[in-house]
């Protein structure tokens, strides 16, 4: 692994950092958000859109695990017993299947189920760090703060989905505990392209307020795969 210090281009001005010190955050690329049956389409959400990031995300996964780098994996995920899941999230919107309800991927945003699993084409490697969230938080309620704290993680890079709703959470919670975050802007996606958008606006305005943002080739390009 390099020691060295990498540039990536990005907005508003360039993200320093360095391999070792540095994680890759994939936020709940799972099938209860990217295909049909799921929590995503259970909310009345299109669900076709987030596929489209998944190449994207591929080749920085790829490039990432090459370069010896940390990588994170979440997943959005309630106890059986639903315990750790607040009826009013579980209420909210009078879904037509609720959270812990029967899908046809098996029950809704429940660990274990199939619906619940990272999509394959971005399987965890044996190693990798994978954190079940009961938020939309990776931090709250999860080891994740632990986790970064014993390897002196510093930085951390985005990818995932929802841009808006988990990630930009997860980004808010990681500058609220010191981290500088980057997103990947092709590699994260929303069911709604404007909130997209506006997501990554308002991470990087004010001189980068949540963190910066840039298109994943810059980032490959800065560990030598573009
Ligand atoms: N609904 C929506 O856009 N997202 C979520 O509920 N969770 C995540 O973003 N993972």
């Amino acid at each position: 692994m390099t020691m060295k210090l990498l540039h990536v281009d990005a907005q508003p001005f360039a993200f320093d950092f360095e391999v070792h010190r540095t994680a890759l955050v994939i936020i709940d690329m799972q099938r209860d958000f990217i295909e049909p049956g799921g929590f995503g389409e259970s909310l009345g959400n299109d669900v076709g859109r987030l596929g489209a990031i998944v190449p994207a995300c591929r080749a920085v996964l790829a490039a990432w695990r090459q370069a010896g780098g940390l990588v994170v994996h979440t997943r959005e995920a309630h106890r059986p017993d639903l315990a750790d899941c607040p009826p009013a999230k579980r209420n909210r919107g009078n879904p037509a299947l609720r959270i812990g309800d029967e899908g046809p991927m098996g029950r809704i945003l429940v660990a274990g189920e199939p619906g619940n699993q990272i999509i394959d084409a971005l399987k965890p490697a044996a190693l990798e760090i994978v954190i079940d969230k009961p938020g939309k938080g990776a931090f709250y309620a999860t080891p994740l703060q632990a986790r970064l704290q014993e390897r002196a993680v510093r930085k951390l890079v985005f990818m995932g989905v929802t841009t808006e709703v988990c990630v930009q959470t997860s980004m808010r919670e990681a500058n609220d505990r010191g981290y500088d975050c980057l997103l990947l802007e092709d590699c994260t996606e929303s069911y709604f392209p404007q909130f997209k958008s506006a997501t990554l606006d308002m991470v990087r305005a004010q001189g980068g307020i949540v963190g910066w943002t840039t298109p994943s080739g810059n980032l490959l390009a800065a560990l030598g795969k573009a």
